[in-house]
């Protein structure tokens, strides 16, 4: 193993942004920032895009957290697609966002029950490491999906949409809410969650363009994926200040905390709040007036992918090395790309003119 540097096309976004975001920005969504001597994904052999697919596979899902609608639309997609493969799924995970010790338990309880393949969104980008690499080691497949951790510790991970895109849109939207003027402060799930945590540095990197000199982002707050803690956060915010513009909320469950506790105050309406949620959450939010626009990519898409990417990898289709490519059912073909990322696509915007189009 070896540190792996930052390679010299990505120098110059280098020279004008952070470290971590130049690494993050040439390497998709995931965290790059250690790599095998091949210098791709943990990943192993040849791929042999013609090798039938497995039956009677056993893949367990580990969200990070089970309780999250989110994470149960997630793993049903998961469920239905490995159930059309002739294979069995099953998911366990914490209840908690912020129980990396708890998914580490479950990675290591997956290893022994001897699944094919593990699915994985991580609470925390480095935490499971250890135990993702000894399921590797025990010739199991690990897939992480929503959320990354190292990229040699998994054969791939999908993505929901690129991080970048996610990030800087946010602000978009955020910032012609506000009439590009005031005061705005970020409510994210965990603060050790690799997926919020890119996501915000590449709305920091938004910010500084010139046409944001107005804008200043006062805060990020923490909920951590608790509709109790994101709903005080977003009290606390109001209450430190007053002069608050707008919220951007890059999870489901923050998202939908910020819009109730909104909806019920004076801010309702005159406070914007944007970010990451589902239509069915956010649509009476949507219709009372609180939230104007808002985005998300299908959970049970991004499940299903996980699934097919997971089978394709036991199979031998793939291997997790950039430039594979495998065909996901309906979905279509997928190519690997960069430090074994397969992106879903793009993001939905969601307002009122098409909102009721949407049903998860
Ligand atoms: C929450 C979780 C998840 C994230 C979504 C947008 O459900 O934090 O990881 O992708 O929000």
């Amino acid at each position: 193993m070896r540190k792996a540097s930052i390679r010299r096309t990505c120098a110059a976004l280098a020279a004008v942004t952070s470290l971590a975001l130049a690494a993050t920005a040439c390497g998709g969504t995931t965290k790059n920032d250690v790599k095998n001597d091949s210098g791709s994904s943990a990943s192993a052999g040849k791929a042999d895009p013609n090798a039938e697919l497995k039956k009677g596979l056993t893949v367990g899902f580990l969200p990070k957290q089970v309780n999250n609608p989110y994470f149960t639309s997630a793993d049903k997609g998961g469920e239905a697609a490995l159930k059309e493969l002739g294979s069995t799924y099953k998911e366990v995970g914490p209840s908690s966002a912020t129980d990396t010790s708890g998914q580490v338990s479950y990675v290591n309880t997956l290893t022994q029950q001897q699944v094919d393949a593990m699915a994985v969104s991580a609470q925390d980008p480095g935490a499971l490491c250890t135990a993702l690499k000894q399921a590797m080691k025990n010739g199991i497949k690990v897939v992480t999906y929503d959320s990354d951790t190292k990229a040699d510790c998994r054969n791939a991970f999908v993505s929901q949409a690129s991080a970048e895109d996610l990030g800087r849109t946010e602000v978009q939207l955020l910032a012609e809410q506000i009439g590009y003027k005031g005061e705005i402060a970020i409510l994210s799930a965990a603060q050790t969650a690799t997926n919020q945590n890119l996501w915000i540095d590449y709305m920091k990197d938004e910010l500084k363009d010139p046409k944001y000199k107005d804008i200043k982002l006062v805060k990020v707050a923490y909920g951590n994926d608790d509709a109790q803690q994101s709903f005080q956060q977003t009290q606390g915010l109001l209450q430190e200040y007053p002069n608050l513009k707008g919220i951007i909320s890059p999870t489901t469950v923050g998202i939908k905390a910020a819009a109730q506790y909104l909806s019920g105050s004076k801010y309702k309406g005159k406070v914007k709040l944007t970010g990451l949620g589902t239509p069915n959450d956010m649509r009476k939010y949507v219709k009372n007036g609180t939230v104007e626009a808002f985005e998300l990519w299908d959970p049970a898409k991004l499940g299903e992918l996980a699934a097919r990417t997971a089978v394709a990898l036991v199979s031998g289709q793939i291997t997790g090395k950039e430039g594979e490519t495998f065909k996901a059912g309906d979905m279509g073909t997928f190519t690997i790309g960069k430090d074994g990322v397969i992106s879903l696509g793009k993001p939905t915007v969601f307002d009122k003119k098409n909102i009721d189009q949407f049903n998860f």
